[in-house]
C-alpha cells in the first residue's frame, strides 16, 4: 500500500499499524481522550466509522457505537446491518436510535417539511442525538470518523465562503461543557483512501454505496477539486489542513467562542442552541404537522 504524501509503501501488518499510529498520534497531539475515559464512536456502517471505531477498541479505548437509522430506503437497512455485524463480531456494546421510530418521520420526508437540504436536516439531526446520547449515557466523548479528504474538503467549502464562525469550529476537537460533550475527529490523519484499505486488510464489511442523497452535495466537488490537485502535487491536502490547524486556527477561534456565548437551553428539550427553539426540535414540529 503506498501513501504519496507520505512517500512511503507499508506491507500488510505495517500498514496497519501505521494506520493505529496516525489515530494515536491525532488522539494525542490534540488531547482528544484521556485514559479512563469513556467514548461513544459515532457510527454510520461506512468505512471511515467502521475503521476508527475498531482501532480504537484495538488501542484499548472503552469505545461504544451509536448508529443513528435515518430512514434512507436500502441504504438505511443496510448499513445498520454492517454496523451491527461488526458490534456483534467483537462483542463491542452498539446503540441504536430510529429517526423514524423515534420521532415518526424519515430523513427525506423531515427535509422536505423544513424545506432544508437532505443532509442539512440530516446533519443537524444527527449532531443533535450524538450530543444528547452521549449526555445521557455518560459518555465523555463522541468520536466521528471524519478523515483528512472529509475536513480538507469542508475547509475548502468554509475558505470559499470566508465563513469565520465555521473556520473557528473546524477544529478536530471540540471541548465539551455548556451542554455539550466533547467532539473529535481522530482519524484526521488518515485519508479515506487509507480507510478503506485499513478495512479491507482487517476484514471490515462496510457499506461501498454512498447514501443516495449525496448526490450533487457540494463537498463531494471540493473533493473532487482536491483530488485532482493531490494527483499532481502529493500532500497539498495535509499542507492545507495541518497549516490551517497550525497557523489559522488561533486567528479565527475567537469568533466560534462568541457564538458559544449567546447559548440558552431550548424549552423543548433542554439542548443548547442560540435560536429560540433548536434545530432539531423545529424539524421534529414541521415535520409532525406536515403528518
Ligand atoms: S447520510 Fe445524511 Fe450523509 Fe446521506 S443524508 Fe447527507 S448527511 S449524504 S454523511
Ligand atoms: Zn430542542
Amino acid at each position: 500500500m503506498d501513501v504519496r504524501r507520505h512517500n512511503a509503501a507499508f506491507c500488510a501488518p505495517c500498514f496497519t499499524r501505521h494506520c493505529r499510529e496516525q489515530v494515536k498520534r491525532a488522539i494525542d497531539s490534540y488531547k482528544m481522550v484521556a485514559p479512563g475515559e469513556r467514548v461513544l464512536v459515532a457510527v454510520s456502517g461506512g468505512k471511515d466509522s467502521l475503521a476508527l471505531w475498531d482501532i480504537l477498541l484495538e488501542l484499548g479505548y472503552h469505545a461504544d457505537g451509536l448508529y443513528i437509522g435515518l430512514g434512507i430506503g436500502d441504504y438505511s437497512d443496510e448499513s445498520a446491518s454492517f454496523t451491527r455485524e461488526f458490534a456483534a463480531q467483537r462483542s463491542a456494546d452498539l446503540i441504536e436510535i430510529s429517526i423514524p421510530g423515534e420521532f415518526g418521520f424519515d430523513i427525506p420526508t423531515g427535509a422536505r417539511a423544513a424545506k432544508r437540504a437532505p443532509c442539512s436536516a440530516c446533519g443537524l439531526s444527527k449532531r443533535h442525538l450524538f450530543n444528547k446520547a452521549a449526555l445521557d449515557g455518560g459518555y465523555d466523548v463522541v468520536a466521528t470518523g471524519h478523515n483528512l479528504d472529509d475536513e480538507a474538503a469542508v475547509l475548502f467549502g468554509n475558505v470559499l465562503r470566508w465563513d469565520l464562525a465555521y473556520l473557528g469550529r473546524q477544529y478536530p476537537v471540540l471541548p465539551g461543557g455548556l451542554g455539550f460533550a466533547r467532539k473529535v475527529k481522530p482519524l484526521v490523519r488518515l485519508g479515506e483512501r487509507e480507510t478503506a484499505a485499513y478495512c479491507v486488510l482487517k476484514g471490515i464489511d462496510y457499506i461501498v454505496e454512498e447514501c443516495p442523497m449525496s448526490a450533487g452535495n457540494r463537498h463531494l466537488g471540493y473533493k473532487e477539486a482536491l483530488n485532482a490537485i493531490e494527483q499532481t502535487s502529493p500532500g497539498s491536502k495535509a499542507a492545507f489542513y495541518f497549516g490551517f490547524l497550525e497557523r489559522i486556527v488561533p486567528m479565527v477561534q475567537p469568533a466560534a467562542e462568541e457564538e458559544r456565548g449567546g447559548l440558552h437551553p431550548c424549552p423543548g428539550c433542554g439542548s443548547p442552541t442560540v435560536s429560540e427553539v433548536c434545530a432539531f426540535c423545529k424539524l421534529v414540529s414541521r415535520a409532525a404537522e406536515r403528518g
